[in-house]
């Protein structure tokens, strides 16, 4: 790798580390001030581009570590703990995470002196452990055509990984295939027709109200005729009713199992950060439809943490392998456990 190179991946990983890090501060701030987290929330809903402009303001960065500093050197005793167990229910890690995890806590730091730090460690690691336990690493097989289809409920940001992921791989020199199997609203189609333009790829889709199994048997055959290395297959995020959609989704997987079996293939969930605890019952949800293999995370670049993820992992068992932060194009990368725990602090 050329020293240019080490550069720009230095600065590709700063860049996320920092934006992350200000969501942290943020959202830490806005717990504070119920006012502030209602604006938050407008913000949130008025586009990525102003929540990523909020992101990038180096202030909030240096409140966080300012308070870091200031209580990494002070004993740790019960009301430091309390305050510790408020923030991580705040960050979303649900209770049935945080309640053992500040218990082994309390068992590990009895009549040690420890301070901020030595819990900062400790809490790394294990977030780490439950975090890493399963590969992260989207699969990829050499030589085949490799399905990832992608699930969620609606607005969550499918349809824009999908572009972003598609994008990521024609850089990588792979030939990519685009399924429009959200064949339920028509805006949905064109939307992802307009990523298909913008990421360069190729795409399958119907008219409008068309039979979403039908897409993704044309798009099998294509991808099979044509040796297309991906196909990433869309799906709607709302039909009619919550069973309706399920069993679309499950007519879809039906559809890959029948024709395309012997290939490789993913099932990924996509999450928004800010979903909260009610982002596991989806996922047990989809899980039950369509079989998880992983999730991406998206809106990482709002409010939230995402720490439902930790639930996601120790109950599913699911890893999460891609993170969305931001509306961009180049706004997806591929999850790191590491990455993530420094984020949360
Ligand atoms: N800030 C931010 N916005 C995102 C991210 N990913 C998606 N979005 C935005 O979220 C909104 C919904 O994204 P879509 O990709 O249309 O979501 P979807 O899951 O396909 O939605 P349906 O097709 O309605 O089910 C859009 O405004 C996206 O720009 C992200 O990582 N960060
Ligand atoms: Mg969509």
């Amino acid at each position: 790798m050329s020293e240019d190179n080490i550069d720009k991946k230095k600065g590709f990983w700063g860049t996320t580390l920092t934006r992350l890090k200000s969501v942290l501060a943020k959202t830490k701030e806005q717990v504070q001030d119920p006012e502030e987290l209602a604006q938050g929330a407008e913000t949130a809903a008025a586009g990525a581009e102003s929540q990523t402009a909020a992101a990038s303001q180096p202030e909030p960065v240096k409140a966080a570590a300012a308070t870091s500093v200031a209580t990494a050197h002070k004993p740790v005793d019960e009301e430091y703990i309390e305050a510790l167990e408020e923030r991580l229910i705040k960050a979303d890690l649900g209770l049935p995470t945080v309640e053992p995890l500040v218990e082994a806590l309390r068992q590990e730091a009895r009549g040690k002196n420890w301070t901020g730090k030595d819990v900062d460690d400790f809490l790394k690691k294990r977030f780490h452990d439950l975090l890493g336990k399963t590969a992260n690493a989207l699969s990829f097989k050499e030589g085949q055509v490799n399905i990832y289809m992608v699930v969620g409920v609606n607005g969550v940001g499918k349809t824009t990984s999908i572009g972003k992921l598609a994008a990521r791989l024609k850089s990588q020199g792979k030939r990519v295939l685009l399924a429009a199997g959200d064949t339920f609203r028509a805006a949905a189609e064109s939307q992802l027709e307009i990523w298909s333009e913008r990421a360069g790829v190729d795409i399958v889709r119907l008219p409008d109200g068309s039979d979403p199994g039908a897409v993704v048997f044309q798009a099998v055959k294509k991808a099979r005729d044509e040796k297309y290395d991906v196909l990433l297959i869309d799906t709607a995020g709302r039909l009619h009713n919550k069973v309706n959609l399920m069993d679309e989704l499950k007519k879809i997987r039906g559809v890959i199992e029948k024709h395309a079996g012997d290939l490789p293939m993913e099932s990924l969930l996509v999450l928004d950060a800010s979903t909260g605890q009610n982002g596991l019952q989806q996922a047990k949800v989809f899980q039950e439809a369509t079989g998880l293999t992983g999730v991406i995370l998206t809106k990482l670049d709002g409010t939230a943490k995402g720490g439902v993820v930790f639930a996601i992992s120790r109950e599913l068992n699911i890893p999460v392998k891609l993170m969305g932060i931001g509306e961009k194009l180049d706004d997806l990368r591929d999850f790191d456990p590491n990455l993530f725990v420094e984020a949360l602090f």
